[in-house]
């Protein structure tokens, strides 16, 4: 008995998260954030609208992103910096205003801001404009209080990377903020094992929803790599606030498997996968930091047009699955804030053991 109350005592610390002043919170977001008025949060990222996608399908895609997140019970908070302010949670001009920069992508000014680029583009005030990567987004969405995040791939070791040293951000990102990536794994440009491998070193738990226990490959539901499995939502839910309850530092990927009538474009996606690293090493582009990741997949867009619409429909169906998710871990939290003031009632033993 007492000591269920001071885990109860530790729980309901472990839930009061006071968003960073320094954030400008859509109204929406911040009501979701007020213990009051508590809703399941899902944050989004925006390098894949500045750099990911052509325009208008960038838009499209990032107003579908919102509202599958709504339909599933939960509220979006799509992240960026704007005039020199991080923003968590945007309004339709402000989503439009991040789309319209990759109308032409050679004059594209906006900046894919990593955890590294973040002060400096804040330091460019009005006019500037900053789409997060996942590791961005994930400093973001950790000081807003949002412990989920829906995307379509993490970044992860680039192929060549033992001359290259192209790791990306994400990797040491999840390694320290404790925020649940919701993907389709790494990119299939990408070294997975090695991503893997990496993860590991850094203390990252990796679980797919894949059925089959294998992490998904992103174009593909298989990589032929086998990591824990989470069965339920429910069950993800509580890894989640688990690892929150243990005020563990460091942060999760939860892999979710394309939809599998996509495998079969996949499977020539990755077909073309080994020309574009090709090209891209005689090309001089592997060597070129993050110009890489965006140029990768560009011309994987060129080689297999359809490219565009697997990373739509797996993009999608991760934010489906983070917002049930964070409906899932809401409810555990009105569950323990519950609990927590049924105890109140009668008043907290003081002894802890
Ligand atoms: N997945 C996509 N399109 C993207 C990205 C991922 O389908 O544009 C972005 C994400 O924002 C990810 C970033 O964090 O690429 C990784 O870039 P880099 O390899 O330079 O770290
Ligand atoms: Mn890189």
């Amino acid at each position: 008995m007492v000591r269920s109350t001071a885990i109860l005592r530790q729980a309901v610390h472990a839930l009061s998260r006071t968003p960073h002043p320094t954030l400008a919170l859509s109204p929406a977001v911040r009501s979701a954030l007020n213990p009051k008025t508590r809703a399941p949060v899902v944050a989004l990222e925006s390098t894949i609208i500045t750099h990911g996608l052509p325009y208008p399908y960038n838009l499209e895609v990032a107003q579908e992103l919102e509202q599958t997140v709504i339909d599933h019970g939960a509220v979006p908070a799509t992240i960026a910096l704007l005039d020199g302010k991080p923003l968590v949670g945007l309004d339709e001009p402000q989503l439009e205003r991040l789309a319209r920069c990759a109308i032409d992508p050679s004059k594209n000014t906006a900046i894919k801001a990593s955890r590294r680029d973040i002060a400096h583009v804040l330091s460019k005030g009005h006019g500037s404009v900053g789409g997060t990567t996942v590791s961005g987004t994930m400093v973001l969405a950790h000081m807003a209080g949002v412990p989920i995040f829906a995307t379509g791939g993490i970044g992860g070791v680039h192929r060549g990377a033992e001359s290259t040293m192209d790791i990306s951000a994400d990797l040491t990102e999840l390694g320290r903020t404790p925020v649940a990536v919701f993907c389709s794994g790494p990119k299939s440009i990408l070294d997975i094992p090695r991503t893997l491998e990496v993860l590991e070193t850094f203390g990252v738990s990796v679980t797919t929803f894949n059925p089959t226990g294998e992490f998904p490959a992103f174009y593909t539901s298989n990589s032929g790599l086998s990591v824990p499995y989470a069965g339920t939502d429910a069950q993800a839910a509580a890894a989640i606030f688990a690892n929150a309850q243990l005020g563990l530092q460091s942060g999760h990927v939860f892999a979710n498997p394309i939809p599998s009538e996509w495998n079969e474009v996949g499977q020539r996606i990755q077909q073309s996968v080994e020309q574009a690293v090709r090209e891209s090493v005689q090309q001089g582009i592997d060597k070129k930091g993050k110009e890489v990741t965006p140029w990768l997949l560009k011309r994987l867009a060129e080689l297999i047009p359809e490219s565009k619409k697997s990373n739509r429909a797996l993009v999608v169906n991760n934010a489906k699955k983070a917002a049930q998710v964070a409906v899932e871990l809401n409810r555990i939290e009105n569950e323990v804030q519950q609990a927590a003031g049924t105890y109140a009632l009668g008043g907290i033993p003081q002894t802890v053991s």
